[in-house]
């Protein structure tokens, strides 16, 4: 979870415009995260159909001891603990009794929330020294060049929002980033049945439909411009050939949106929207845990492990340098 970056800078503004005015329109999902979004996808965690967070939570929970048996058994002790996109910081609670990490280092784009959090895990954690570091997965990322063996930890199929190609890229980065002692622990949403996969992402309570549409508030501030979230419906949808869900917002009718140009400041931009046309906003991407594993395989791990669930939902990795 991430915290409001309203500031943003002309290259990202930039970059946001012309998402904006490509032929299909696209905003990035990082977008859906400013404080409200945050709590919304809070709320869909809680969802009884969004099946994710909950069967990640029972595997991490009941397989916590083997996976630290496996990390003992792949590199000995874990001299530093990695989690991209901390938040909360509430999943690696499961992982820290098993691992005792020397050092803990928590990223996110709002490293201020994640401070907060790691407050109260230092509480129960004394031992464990914890830093939250403000970073985006995606630019350069400002790691300790202590020794010993890293674990990066990537839950709850976050790498869903990549391609496959840009998904192997991250996970070579991940594996480069080991120095050739250590792995990654990462969560993978699976391949199922497509009602299943529909209905997590098109709640009967309209939770995932607000956190869709608020993306729109959170844009009005970034750049200025004035989207009005009732024009727009929630629209996702599982595409099988392309295994993933793809989240849309739908124009109602015909409308304008403007915005406040970065390049002649005063003077507005815009575009239409025809009705039915779309704002591409999110792809999440399933696999089937074979196909992952030859993913991390391709990366560069030498070995990969993995747990699963009883109904093959939700599957956890890890993949070690050795
Ligand atoms: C945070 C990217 C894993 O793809 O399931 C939930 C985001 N979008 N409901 C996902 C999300 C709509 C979520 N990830």
């Amino acid at each position: 979870m991430t915290q409001p970056h309203d500031g943003i800078d002309d290259r990202e503004r930039g970059r946001l415009i012309a998402g904006l005015l490509a032929p299909q329109a696209q905003v990035a999902p990082r977008y859906f995260y400013d404080l409200a979004g945050a709590r919304l996808f809070e709320v869909i965690t809680l969802l009884d159909e969004y099946y994710p967070t909950v069967t990640e939570h029972r595997l991490l929970s009941r397989h916590a001891p083997e996976i630290g048996a496996a990390c003992a058994d792949a590199f000995g002790a874990c001299a530093l603990l990695v989690e991209p996109g901390a938040g909360s910081c509430e999943k690696v609670r499961h992982l820290l009794p098993v691992l005792q990490p020397a050092q803990y280092l928590a990223l996110d784009i709002s490293a201020e929330f994640v401070e907060l959090a790691l407050q109260s895990l230092r509480r129960d954690h004394p031992g464990i020294v914890m830093a939250a570091i403000a970073a985006d997965l995606t630019q350069h990322w400002p790691l300790p060049a202590a020794d010993g063996a890293r674990l990066f930890f990537y839950p709850g199929s976050s790498i869903g929002n990549f391609t496959p190609d840009e998904a192997r890229a991250l996970l070579a980065r991940f594996h480069a980033a080991c120095r050739g002692e250590g792995g990654l622990l990462i969560g993978v949403d699976l391949i199922k049945d497509s009602a299943v996969l529909h209905a997590a992402y098109n709640d009967a309570l309209g939770v995932t439909a607000a956190f869709n549409l608020n993306l729109l508030r959170h844009l009005n501030r970034l750049i200025g411009s004035d989207f009005r979230p009732q024009q727009w419906e929630h629209h996702a949808f599982y595409d099988a050939r392309e295994s993933r869900i793809e989240m849309h917002l739908r124009a109602r009718a015909p409308l304008a949106v403007r915005w406040q140009s970065p390049a002649t400041s005063g003077l507005a931009e815009g575009r239409e929207f025809a009705a039915g046309q779309t704002l591409h906003t999110e792809n999440s991407y399933k696999y089937t845990a074979d196909a992952f594993s030859a993913l991390l395989k391709d990366a560069g791990f030498a070995r990969v492990r993995r747990w699963t669930d009883a109904r093959d939902y939700f599957a956890v990795f890890l993949a070690t340098t050795c």
